[in-house]
Formats: structure tokens, sequence, C-alpha cells
């Protein structure tokens, strides 16, 4: 590995900071909408807002370089008209100052799903209005930070709450309407263009990237059929926005199949230059686990997420399109997430055979039920998930895949969206009911160990095969 790996974890603002409303700042859209659904909250979170110090000190104490977190809009934007609130700014300098002071590369996501309440109350990201709006927030945000900070991302994840808000309807504002994911999946778009151009339009230093929730495609046969099925559902789960915001287009056969049913007349040519123009310089990829499809057959769009951590209850059939399936030899978690390693290396070699950009595995980890009460998590199942995906992350460099840092999901325990704070993913188990108690798990020493020996504490493994055994 190259001395200048960046080895972390990572974190999102809305998800570990707490003091929802401390300091000025404005509500988000999460915060109404668990709050009106009387759902868990992250009101309190991990209370990283004001426990900061101590959680960099523990990443810098565990042999971490770097530290992947989100810039909250409402803590930075008082209101509509833009106004800075300049406590929520100097809450991100003390963050800033302290990963320096630790020797911690910040890796700072400009829009991890906190949307201003005051925004989402005129459309969120149904409103064009939004895209400029997040501009100016992104201008805030270089102009503020840019000397303290070289890698940048402009949103996490756009598939993930793009479609679980706008089609799934699971994540605020819980619509399941087809035509208007489409609007938001292209504000979110062009709204990410917009801040590569003011990026470089302003001559910060460092670079500029997108962060994606990657689910590489496989289908379970050969035949021509599954082929088109898989096309659908890369375009579904990655196309539009990593064709997009590397190459600068949407692709062109999703846009085709869309316009047989809907209107695609919003996308202006004057916008579309923009996204053109202004890709990024590298992809975050974040690594979950893979979509394994079949040909559609028959019956309705069927949409079905699992919160309740009750195995076998998530669905995924698009009409016409294709339909997700089970590897019958898979292991899955309690929230039916499939762990497969092999699926992070062929998707790393595919990422980098069609966009040649620097990659950075920006999240990746398993989340559990566990009990924290003891002096050490033992989470062996962690360790072992990690060693295998990092194994898959060699196997693709080694096989000349440009890959620069690899974050856990999660620094320490926070909030899982809409499933509490049960789904555990932390390298520092945080104690929720006992005064937020911060205690390192056997995967916090292992990973420690793993990075002073260069990876070469990696047991190594190739993967063979590609289909379903
Ligand atoms: C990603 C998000 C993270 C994080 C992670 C785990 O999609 O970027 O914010 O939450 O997934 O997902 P979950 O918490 O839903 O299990």
């Amino acid at each position: 590995m190259d001395k200048n790996f960046l080895w972390g974890g990572a974190t999102a603002s809305y998800q570990c900071e707490g003091a929802w409303d401390v300091d000025d700042k404005q509500p988000s859209m999460w915060d109404v909408y668990l709050h009106e659904n009387n759902l868990e909250n992250g009101d309190i979170a991990s209370d990283h807002y004001h426990r900061y110090e101590e959680d960099i000190r523990m990443m810098a104490e565990g042999g971490q370089n770097t530290y992947r977190f989100s810039l909250s809009w409402p803590r930075i934007i008082k209101d509509k008209e833009g106004t800075v609130n300049e406590k929520g700014v100097a809450f991100y300098h003390r963050i800033l100052d302290t990963c320096h002071k630790y020797g911690i590369e910040p890796f700072v996501t400009i829009y991890h799903w906190d949307l201003p309440q005051y925004w989402e109350a005129e459309g969120g990201w149904l409103n064009h209005q939004v895209c400029a709006a997040y501009e100016h927030f992104a201008k805030v945000c270089f102009e503020n930070f840019g000397e303290k900070v070289t890698y940048w991302t402009t949103f996490n994840e756009p598939k993930w709450f793009i479609v679980n808000g706008y089609f799934i309807g699971n994540y605020p504002p819980g619509l399941q309407d087809v035509q208007k994911t489409m609007y938001g999946a292209y504000h979110v778009m062009y709204a990410s263009a917009l801040a590569v151009r003011a990026f470089r339009e302003g001559n910060y230093p460092g670079e500029i990237g997108i962060v994606h929730s990657y689910t590489p495609v496989n289908g379970v046969d050969d035949s021509i059929e599954t082929k088109i099925a898989m096309r659908y559902a890369d375009n579904y789960c990655n196309n539009w926005i990593l064709d997009t915001a590397a190459l600068g287009e949407f692709p062109i056969d999703l846009i085709a199949k869309l316009s047989e049913k809907y209107d695609v007349s919003f996308m202006k040519q004057e916008e579309l230059a923009i996204i053109k123009q202004y890709t990024v310089d590298f992809i975050g990829l974040n690594y979950y686990a893979r979509t394994l499809v079949k040909p559609y057959t028959e019956g309705e769009t069927q949409l079905i997420f699992n919160h309740s951590g009750k195995k076998g209850q998530s669905k995924v059939v698009i009409k016409n399109w294709f339909e997700q399936v089970k590897d019958p030899n898979s292991e899955y978690t309690a929230w039916d997430t499939e762990i497969y390693p092999k699926g992070l290396q062929d998707g790393l070699l595919e990422a980098w055979q069609r966009y040649q950009l620097p990659i950075f595995v920006t999240e990746n980890g398993v989340g559990v039920r566990e009990d924290v009460s003891v002096e050490c998590v033992q989470d062996e199942y962690r360790i072992a998930f990690m060693n295998d995906h990092i194994n898959a992350i060699m196997n693709a460099m080694d096989q000349g895949v440009d890959i620069r840092g690899y974050y856990a999901w999660a620094s320490f325990d926070l909030y899982s969206w809409k499933n509490g704070v049960e789904k555990r993913y932390g390298l520092v188990a945080v104690d929720f009911e006992n005064n937020q108690v911060r205690k390192p798990k056997a995967s916090y020493y292992w990973f420690k160990e793993m990075i002073a020996s260069n990876a070469r504490l990696i047991t190594r493994r190739k993967f063979e095969g590609d289909k379903i055994k």
C-alpha cells in the first residue's frame, strides 16, 4: 500500500452530532419527519457536537489518518435568504482544527441528507430553486473551510436519498411517485455540477468528488433476458449517478425508457451543458452489497425496505425492468444485506474501467445488534467482514485500479436512519443508555494493527467464479 493511503472511518452530521437545536441550528427535514411521525430520532445521537475532541483523538490513537464527516446545511445556513450562522461555521472549524491537531486528514461531505426544513417546506429537491440554494451553501463551505480541506464531496448517495424519499417512500418526504423521483434526481445531479463549477471557479485547493451507494449488478445467468434486466438495474442503481457525475451525461437509454411514460422536458439544454462541463475529480464508493437480478416476470412494482431487523422482509421488483433476488448460498444480515466481498472487487474494476478516475471506498461496514455493556465488544464478524473487503480492494489494486482510501462505516456507533441506534456499525461502542461512554471494540484494535502493518495483516484470498454456486 502507498504510504499516503487514507485509512479511517466515516460519519454523517445528522447521525452523530445531536444538538439538533443548539447554537441557532435550524430543523432539518429529518428532524421534522421523525418528530412528526414519533420515530426514534437523532436529537442527541452520539452527541458528537460536544464530544468531537474525544472522538477524533480516539481515531488518531487507533492509528487512523483520516476522518470522513458531513457538514449540516441547517447548522450553517439559517434561512432561505442564505444567512450564515457563524456559530455553525465555528463548530466545523473546531472539528477541522482538531483533525489537523491529531494528524487526521478531513474528508468532507457537503450534503448527507439533512436538508433544511425551510427548504423542504418549499418542495425540497422537487423545487428547482434548491439547486441555487445548495450552490450558495457549497460556496459558503469552500470560502470558510477551503484552506483546511483537501478532499470535498458534493453529495452522499443521491441514489439512496432520492429513491428512498420519492420512489420507495420510506425516507422523508415519504413519496411514491416516479415523475417526482425524476425531478429530484435531476435537481441533485445538477446541483452537484453547480458545486463543482463553484469549486473550480473559486480556485480552491484540493479536489472534489461525489459519493455513491454502489451496488454492482450481477445476473442469475448469462441469458440475453438477464443481461437486459442487468442493464435496467444498473441504470436504476448506479449509472444515473456515476455516469452523470464522472462523464457528464445521464445514460441515454435510461432517459429514452423513462420518456416513453414520463415527462423529460424539464431537462434543460443549458443545464445539461453545465453537467457535461463540470465533472468530478474522483469518485467515492460506499459498498455494502451487490444487486443480484433476474428478469422481471409478473406482478406490480414492489419496493419493500427492511427497517425492522427481522430477516426476509425486503423486496425490489420494478415492473418491466428487473427483480432483485437473493443468493441462496450467501449470508445475509438481520436487515437483509448480503455479505459479498467479491462484489466490491468486481465493482471497483468495473468503475475503474468505465470512469478511469481515482476511487476512495468511502463507506464499508456491517450493521448488527451488540451488547455494549461489556468492557470490549468482541466483534469478530466485523473484523472478518473488514478483512475480506480490504482484501477485495487489494485484489482490485493488483489489477491496476487506482484506489486511494478506505473508510469504515462507522468511526463510532451512531443513529441509523429509520433503524434507530440498535443497528450498530461503529469501531467504537457508544453506550447511549449510559452517559454516552465510548469504548473501542475489538475491530478498532484490529484496524489499528492492520494499518500499522500496512495491510500485511490482511488474510489474502482470490475470489473464484462470478455466478451463484
Ligand atoms: C449509507 C449511508 C450512511 C449509513 C449507512 C448504513 O447508505 O450513507 O449514512 O447510514 O448507509 O445504512 P443504515 O444506517 O441504513 O443501515
